[in-house]
């Protein structure tokens, strides 16, 4: 049966970026598939001490990015929600990973030149190696379909081209040893509808993200009504009234972005906001964009908070879930032990 793995880093704030792109389609996807949830914190040290924020901030993102989960409606016993530290065999393959995927694969990774910047030199290995981990991740679940932003596309890639390239490599011990023509599957991206790249609201042109210096470019998803509505007035925008076409907005980033975002919010197409605010001013838009996100955002931040005010409940969901997940990975990573000759107890 299908079934979908995807994960959130815990370092720092999330903002509506992460909540549209992905945590907010979590929870459509558990009546079809079986989901596995996960808070990626291996991932989370590959950037500097200060992006994660230390053990404390390590261990309070980790609860507030569960309880996200929790919140945007994931179901954690239909479903598996747990971080990834408590199952060794993330790293177990990821490790095997590093050995399979290619220095030149890696070097085309995008995100790893935006996330190194200029200092290149100083950059952790494992940031460098972070898709590799990511393939892992997704990979000793067999897992065939994984929701993400825009931005993991190219990443979602490599992990294909890493399956690949094991299945090909170890073509006749796979089929030797009874597993058939292939040991992993190519996993797909699940990347839908509006709004799936939230753009920064003070420009256009860079993603909406945790580790940007300004904190008045994202809406972080604890903000509170007066914090959104304050930051969708100062929103940067072009003085033209929104076109009365969807056409209208090629060229216009920072207008799209709003529009595309009170489409995702409202569940609707660009068509049909354009049908209601073409011609209008951002004077009149925005405020109806605020009340729009207060509205959507204010139940799962209350909700977010009622959770995280409880953390040895939201510790027990991961401990659970690890057990479930392990149960899962083991016999997966076992199978790549036998596959390339690491003798093992039996
Ligand atoms: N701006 C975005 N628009 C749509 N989706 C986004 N995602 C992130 N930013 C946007 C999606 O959120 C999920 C979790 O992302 P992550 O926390 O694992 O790492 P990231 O992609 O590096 O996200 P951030 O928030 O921008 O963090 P920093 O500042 O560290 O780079 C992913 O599915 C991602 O696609």
């Amino acid at each position: 049966s299908p079934r979908v793995f995807s994960g959130v880093q815990p370092t720092g704030n999330l903002h509506l970026g992460n909540y549209l792109g992905a945590i907010g389609r979590f929870a459509a996807l558990q009546s079809t598939h079986d989901c596995i949830y996960c808070v990626v914190d291996l991932h989370a040290i590959t950037q500097a001490r200060s992006v994660w924020g230390g053990p404390e901030g390590l261990r309070e993102s980790t609860r507030s990015v569960t309880a996200a989960y929790l919140a945007a409606g994931i179901d954690p016993v239909k479903n598996i929600i747990f971080n990834q530290s408590q199952v060794e065999a993330h790293s177990e393959l990821a490790w095997v990973f590093n050995c399979i995927a290619r220095m030149g694969w890696l070097n085309r990774m995008t995100q790893f030149k935006e996330k190194a910047g200029k200092d290149r030199e100083n950059a952790s290995t494992g940031l460098f190696a972070y898709p590799n981990l990511m393939a892992a991740d997704i990979l000793v679940y067999k897992a065939t379909h994984v929701p993400v932003g825009e931005d993991q596309k190219q990443h979602l890639e490599l992990a294909r081209d890493i399956a690949g390239k094991f299945n090909n490599d170890f073509a006749d011990e796979i089929a030797g040893q009874g597993f058939g023509e292939a040991y992993f599957p190519l996993p797909e991206p699940l990347i839908q509808g509006e709004a799936a790249r939230v753009m920064s609201l003070k420009d256009g042109s860079k993603k909406m993200s945790k580790s940007d210096p300004s904190d008045l470019s994202r809406i972080n998803l604890t903000d509170d009504a007066d914090a959104i509505a304050q930051k969708i007035r100062r929103a940067r925008t072009d003085p033209e009234p929104l076109p009365s076409e969807v056409k209208g907005l090629e060229g216009r980033a920072e207008a799209d972005n709003l529009v595309g975002i009170y489409a995702a919010l409202a569940g609707i197409s660009r068509e049909a906001v354009i049908a209601e605010f073409g011609g209008a001013q951002f004077s009149t838009f925005k405020p109806a964009l605020a009340d729009l996100a207060v509205q959507k955002l204010a139940p799962i931040a209350g909700e977010m908070r009622r959770l995280t005010a409880d953390p040895g409940h939201i510790d027990q969901v991961l401990v659970d879930g690890a057990d479930r997940a392990r149960a899962i990975a083991e016999p997966v990573m076992d199978g790549v032990k036998d596959i390339i000759g690491f003798i093992r107890k039996r």
